[in-house]
């Protein structure tokens, strides 16, 4: 039987999304101190982070085009470099003032802002005292810094989100070096011990909010996925629920249920990985539950039984599934496409994750993140970005179907609002409706222009979603 769709709501927050190490540029200007992102760069040919997409600059100019293409919403980062510089000391007000100056044209533009505390972009003297290590300093200093923004903008601000993919910070921190700065010499203990940390830091931010707005409305953005088995074999369907625990439910149930999960603590125990957890923790936990909850998505995941003995090469970026031992291990799945950076492609997994969400949380849901990678050139002054045109579509499609089963779901911002420099693999990694003038290490004219998903999007706006 067909299911009946239903239409979007009325107040649907149509978007889009960007983060500031990725876009802003401008990295030592106006006071900012220095970022861990700010002193990387994933080769010679690849671009660092320190002019990026120019957006600090060109803000203005960038909003005005999200106007006319319709938005409704805009998801950024704060950089918290630019607010402390020096991740716990001073306020540097011009970073404050640069970002009320965005939340203001956004506002004046009738774009809710949607920020983000944290996206990958620790300061760097934080950092060097131990990072998310030192819950002491950390924690404290996060909470600075959320109150630096809450006292300014809680008045301003519907939607905040407090940490961006926590859980792949700590999934591949140990694994790979490309989130957060130093991670590449942290083992799995001190991850997990970082995670707690988090999960304090943002359960405490959750209350620190309320305190300014009652209103106001705060979650975390995690990249949850779906995981499939990849066979009916009754042990490969129990690997998949243990990479479901490992990637969705630790984290959600820590989170909003206040609980460490028990197949986790098991997994804790067994391997000697068990955070330090002090006594009042898990009460801080409790009283901090989030309003919603955000994921980033951009494919599913699947595993098998794990197969301890086997050395498979797996090249691990942030969406990819990994092998825990005793828990699962990576396979392939035959039946998802690729993007032209291989990652599989599942619109379904879209719908099958936020049912998975909102059944386990019963809270309202919102999209930071969808989207698709390419690499692309400038023709008659746009792109023929037809692969990413299918791509929302596929995606969008699965959303308002997920909406029709009754999932609450807020916003849709996709990754991302214009083109940007990529977590890793540079700016030739293109995600934007809005093509940007510059190659990897050649800076360019920056100018901006309009893909043909600019003017799609802009349609599927304009008739609330109404196109399926
Ligand atoms: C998410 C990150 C984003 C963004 C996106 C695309 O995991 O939150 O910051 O980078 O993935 O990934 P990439 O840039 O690696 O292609």
């Amino acid at each position: 039987m067909k299911l009946k769709k239903n239409k979007f709501p009325n107040d649907f927050l149509w978007g889009a999304s960007i983060s500031a190490f990725q876009a802003e540029g401008a990295y030592n200007e106006d006071g900012k101190g220095m970022s861990v992102q700010d002193i990387k760069k994933y080769g010679e040919d690849v671009s660092d982070f320190k002019v990026a997409s120019d957006f600090y600059h060109k803000y203005k100019e960038d909003i005005a085009l999200f106007k006319e293409m319709g938005l409704k919403s805009f998801r950024f980062s704060i950089a918290w470099s630019r607010i402390i510089p020096s991740g716990d000391g001073e306020i540097n007000e011009k970073g404050l003032q640069f970002y009320e100056n965005l939340i203001d044209e956004l506002i004046k533009n009738d774009i809710e802002p949607i920020p983000t505390l944290y996206h990958f972009d620790l300061p760097l003297s934080l950092q060097e005292r131990g990072g998310w290590n030192n819950r002491e300093l950390t924690v404290n200093a996060y909470l600075k810094y959320a109150k630096a923004l809450f006292k300014r903008f809680a008045n301003k601000v519907k939607y905040w989100i407090t940490f961006n993919e926590q859980n792949v910070m700590i999934m591949i921190g140990s694994k790979v070096s490309i989130l957060n700065g130093s991670h590449s010499s942290l083992n799995e203990k001190e991850l997990y011990q970082q995670s707690h940390n988090m999960f304090i830091a943002q359960a405490l931010a959750v209350n620190l909010l309320k305190k300014y707005n009652k209103e106001s409305k705060i979650g975390p953005a995690l990249n949850n996925v779906c995981i499939y088995p990849n066979s009916k074999k009754p042990e490969d369907y129990l690997s998949a629920q243990n990479a479901s625990i490992m990637r969705n439910w630790y984290y959600l149930d820590a989170i909003v249920r206040g609980i460490y999960n028990p197949i986790v603590k098991k997994y804790f125990l067994d391997n000697d990985l068990m955070p330090e957890i002090l006594e009042t923790d898990l009460d801080i936990l409790k009283k901090g539950k989030p309003d919603f909850l955000s994921i980033n998505y951009y494919t599913s995941g699947t595993v098998m039984e794990n197969q301890e003995d086997t050395d498979k090469e797996i090249k691990i970026d942030q969406q990819t599934m990994f092998d825990i031992n005793g828990l699962f291990s990576y396979s392939k799945n035959e039946y998802l496409g690729k993007t032209e950076y291989g990652w599989p492609l599942d619109p379904v997994g879209l719908r099958i994750t936020l049912r998975e969400m909102y059944e386990r949380y019963q809270l309202p849901l919102m999209i930071s993140e969808n989207g698709i990678g390419l690499s692309e050139t400038l023709e008659n002054e746009t792109v023929n970005d037809e692969i990413r045109i299918e791509y929302y579509y596929k995606h969008i499609e699965q959303l308002q179907l997920a909406i029709s089963e009754g999932i609450e779901i807020i916003a849709y911002n996709p990754w991302s609002a214009i083109d940007l420099v990529s977590s890793h693999q540079g700016f030739k990694k293109r995600y934007g409706f809005i093509y940007i003038d510059r190659a990897e290490n050649d800076i360019k004219s920056l100018k901006r222009y309009k893909k043909k998903s600019f003017y799609w999007y802009q349609n599927l706006i304009s008739k609330n979603g109404d196109i399926f």
